[in-house]
């Protein structure tokens, strides 16, 4: 399958219309998602097609507004508590029904992996893992521990996965902001990983 198989569109098409929605710096952390995706489809033998487009589109609903994702929760009658978080939160797990009013996106896999890959789930298909670590692992990023990242990511995705949980919530605990429930699921599913033995 194509991105036009998936879409009806071409990846220009949608270039296109993301253009119009998101400003440069995103757009080319979205190619940089779309690529690292790829490039880990290839090494995990995952499907590099639905991979790079599940990460050119991971970050599509970055600029809607609160109002929007507020409004989009109501109409698809989403886990009210959802309206205690924000952007951070619902641009994954609420983007996804932007998504599919603006692109007629149907492929549930791709839609999944779009919308847990700011907080992960106990439950990951390797389509789910790709997208979360590419996000974390592309060429665009810098900050410390994105290089350790990047060379887990080349050995095992359980443990990228794992690697980059901690950091969040490390990172999220550090700041102190609410985490997620499940972001903590994510970690406590994947923690073991962390081990050598593993
Ligand atoms: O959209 P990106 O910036 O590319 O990356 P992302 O979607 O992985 O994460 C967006 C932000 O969300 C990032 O600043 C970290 C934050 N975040 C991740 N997990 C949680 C979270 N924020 C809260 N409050 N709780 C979480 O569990
Ligand atoms: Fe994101
Ligand atoms: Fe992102």
């Amino acid at each position: 399958m194509t991105y036009e198989n998936y879409l009806g569109f071409s990846r220009e098409v949608l270039l296109e219309k993301m253009r119009q929605i998101l400003p440069e710096k995103r757009l080319t952390h979205c190619l940089g998602v779309e690529k690292a995706a790829r490039d880990l489809a290839k090494r995990y033998g995952a499907d590099e097609e639905q991979a790079g487009l599940a990460g050119l589109l991971h970050d599509y609903a970055k600029k809607l507004s609160d109002q929007e994702f507020l409004d989009l929760i109501d109409r698809y009658e989403l886990d009210p508590a959802l309206k205690n978080w924000g952007n951070n939160v619902w641009h994954g797990m609420v983007g996804i029904y932007k998504i599919q009013e603006d692109l007629g996106l149907t492929d549930p896999a791709i839609l999944r992996s779009i919308e847990i890959h700011t907080v992960g789930s106990g439950q990951m298909s390797t389509l789910d893992k790709i997208v979360y670590v590419a996000d974390y692992i592309e060429h665009n990023r810098d900050f410390p521990g994105v290089e350790q990242a990047r060379d887990i990511a080349q050995v095992s995705l359980d443990r990228a996965v794992a690697y980059e949980t901690a950091r969040t919530v490390e990172h999220l605990a550090h700041q102190g902001l609410p985490i997620y429930p499940q972001t903590l699921e994510t970690y406590n599913a994947f923690v073991k990983y962390l081990k050598e033995e593993q």
